[in-house]
């Protein structure tokens, strides 16, 4: 009878953990939902960084702007050019300007080295009248004689926005020698012009180009940019 009662007494003590640990789980579930129903009101990621990450993800919309989409806020030019919030451009068509860096109409820097009129390519512009150009842009000729002038200045890193005008009657492009530089090119039928804004390299030097028309760098149609 001594053993009957131990395992009543067992039986009782396993029925009552039993009960114990369904009632932690109770609250420990209905613990987790409140905090869940906290969270989603507190700054994401405060005091739980998977919750917030969850919350980026499955919860409200992020702001535009945040997050990894790396959405700007755009505007529209009277030319009807969509540009990031606050850049400026040169010449209508030509890559914007943000806080002296050329960037994307997307807002990320434009790339030098990109495939060119590629969208991360700076690009040239539409045909344009010359003489309606800003006297901040540099202004190229080029003809069967040459590039006028041959050279140009521009200062290490900054924007630089040059046009390039076919003076003849030949279809010209520019281009520069540098892989670095491979995405500044225009390309100009005859009598047209046309602009690019790029940043100038960060390196200080001289970086030549061309006219990429065959026999046409032969015969002397080649320049230098000079950046100091
Ligand atoms: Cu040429």
């Amino acid at each position: 009878m001594k053993n009957g009662g131990t395992q009543k007494k067992l039986n009782g003590k396993m029925i009552g953990i039993i009960l114990a640990v369904i009632i932690v789980l109770v609250l420990v579930i209905l613990a987790l939902t409140s905090k869940k129903g906290e969270e989603t009101n507190a700054p994401a990621g405060e005091n739980n960084p998977v919750a917030g990450q969850e919350q980026n993800e499955t919860g409200e919309p992020m702001v535009p702007g945040e997050g990894e989409g790396e959405q700007v806020n755009t505007i529209v030019t009277e030319s009807g050019q969509v540009i990031p919030e606050g850049s400026i451009v040169e010449v209508p068509g030509a890559n914007p300007i943000i806080e002296n860096v050329v960037v994307t109409p997307t807002g990320e820097v434009a790339n030098n080295a990109a495939i060119p009129m590629s969208p991360e390519a700076p690009q040239q512009t539409a045909p344009v009248t010359k003489d309606t150009l800003p006297a901040s842009v540099i202004k190229l000729d080029v003809t069967a004689a040459g590039f006028n002038p041959s050279s140009f200045e521009v200062k290490k890193g900054a924007p630089v926005t040059f046009s390039l005008t076919s003076a003849d009657d030949i279809t010209h492009v520019f281009m520069f020698d540098s892989p670095e530089l491979s995405a500044v090119a225009i390309g100009v039928s005859p009598g047209e012009t046309r602009a690019i804004t790029f940043n100038a390299p960060a390196t200080a030097g001289e970086y030549t180009f061309r006219c990429d028309v065959p026999g046409h760098a032969a015969r002397g149609e080649v320049g230098k940019m000079i950046v100091k």
